[in-house]
């Protein structure tokens, strides 16, 4: 097959699955075409098929805002028409199923038909999608795209409540290569270079946005480190960041935390860890919750959105109501405090971890793909594949 991907390209969690999603596509032989404003971090541009197309906006004076969605869908139908796309498979709603429907129909008009599966990755519902300036929009695209997936139950649950959807939502849940866990293993060792060997490592990973409740990550952690010898470790970049640089030197533990800025090494940093915390407000998923059980490392979290659809409580780690800071603490000192019961929620979170492997998540989205493909096949002038019925 030949597949367009759209997303974005940054840390943010609907780009690594997009991403991940696109790079296993191209190991499995398939042609996967990356289109967006730079090149996605996780993104290694020599390998084959994978292919990586920028769209670039044009500045002019009279645009106060950038329309990026025109550009991108010029792009769209550029590109599905040089390649011969079979299917395009847009990541987060906003605005990348609209400009995809635009795509569609400026194809349609030149008698190419192709197929537009959206995946719905959480704020564009909850957060962003919803808000009344947006809605009217979101609500068009998702019920124009040809098929819809979300991340979890919760986020189809949440996208039925919030808009007007008239189309079944298929639930399609992130994934992890396990396999890819097991081979980077053999990295050499960094806990020394982090911690003193009596302490746990404890360690967050996020865009620190005000939804990561980046402040109870601090408390949290305030109160581990107040019974039990600790490193924070907080690993990535935004708006919540410096607030808690200052909320570390107001409770004395700076020489404790260690801030990394947007990381590289999240591999090499969750192989060293203890716990993971994500007391998120809201969470469709939390793909980094499930990237750190993949490292055999427990999680502490919120019981929000579709969290507790991958760390199952008391067995992964612990839930808890959002903001409920003592319980946090408590239940993750429950953990740490004891060689072997760290021991067993860190076989436990592999284990769960494993339910999500790419193995069996993967060919969910090609059964996906095809079955739309075959839809279009008879009606689109440029198929690059032979028709099945
Ligand atoms: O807000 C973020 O955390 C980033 C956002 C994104 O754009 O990637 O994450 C959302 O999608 C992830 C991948 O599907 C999910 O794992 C996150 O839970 C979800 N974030 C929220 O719902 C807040």
């Amino acid at each position: 097959m030949k597949i367009a991907i759209v997303c974005y390209p940054t840390f943010g969690g609907s780009g690594v699955v997009a991403t991940e999603l696109g790079l296993e596509l191209a190991r499995l032989g398939h042609e996967v075409h990356f289109i967006t404003y730079s090149q996605p971090v996780r993104l290694a541009l020599l390998s084959p098929n994978v292919h990586y197309h920028e769209v670039n906006v044009p500045e002019y004076p009279l645009f106060h805002y950038q329309p990026y969605e025109l550009a991108l869908s010029s792009k769209l139908v550029d590109m599905v028409k040089l390649y011969k796309i079979d299917v395009l498979h847009v990541h987060y709603a906003i605005p990348h199923a609209y400009a995809g429907y635009m795509a569609k129909q400026m194809l349609k008009n030149e008698g190419i038909e192709i197929p537009m599966i959206t995946t719905l990755h959480g704020t564009d519902i909850t957060l962003v999608g919803n808000h009344p300036h947006y809605k009217p929009a979101v609500s068009f695209s998702i019920n124009k795209s040809d098929v819809v997936t979300s991340v979890s139950q919760s986020l189809k649950e949440d996208t039925y409540k919030l808009f007007n959807i008239k189309r079944e939502i298929h639930v399609v849940p992130n994934f992890i290569e396990l396999d890819k866990n097991i081979k980077d293993y053999n990295i050499p060792c960094q806990r020394t270079l982090i911690a003193k060997p009596e302490e746990r490592i404890i360690t967050h990973i996020s865009n620190f946005r005000k939804v990561k409740c980046i402040p109870d990550i601090v408390r949290i952690f305030y109160k581990i480190q107040q019974e039990i010898p600790a490193k924070l470790l907080m690993v990535g970049d935004g708006p919540e960041k410096e607030k808690a640089e200052l909320l570390c030197q107001e409770l004395g533990i700076v020489e404790k935390v260690i801030f990394f800025g947007n990381s590289n090494e999240i591999d090499k940093i969750l192989s060293n860890s203890d716990l993971f915390l994500l007391p998120s407000e809201t969470e469709s998923f939390g793909l980094a919750a499930l990237e750190a059980m993949a490292w055999g490392v427990p999680v502490i979290s919120s019981n929000s959105g579709g969290l507790p659809e991958v760390n199952f409580d008391g067995v992964s780690g612990y839930l808890s109501n959002v903001g409920n800071v003592d319980e946090m603490a408590d239940n993750a000192l429950k953990i740490l405090k004891d060689d072997a019961v760290l021991a067993q929620f860190k076989d436990n979170a592999l284990l769960v971890a494993q339910k999500f492997d790419i193995k069996h998540i993967l060919p969910l989205y090609i059964d996906i793909y095809e079955k739309a493909i075959r839809k279009y096949t008879k009606k689109s002038k440029h198929s690059s594949r032979p028709h099945k019925e």
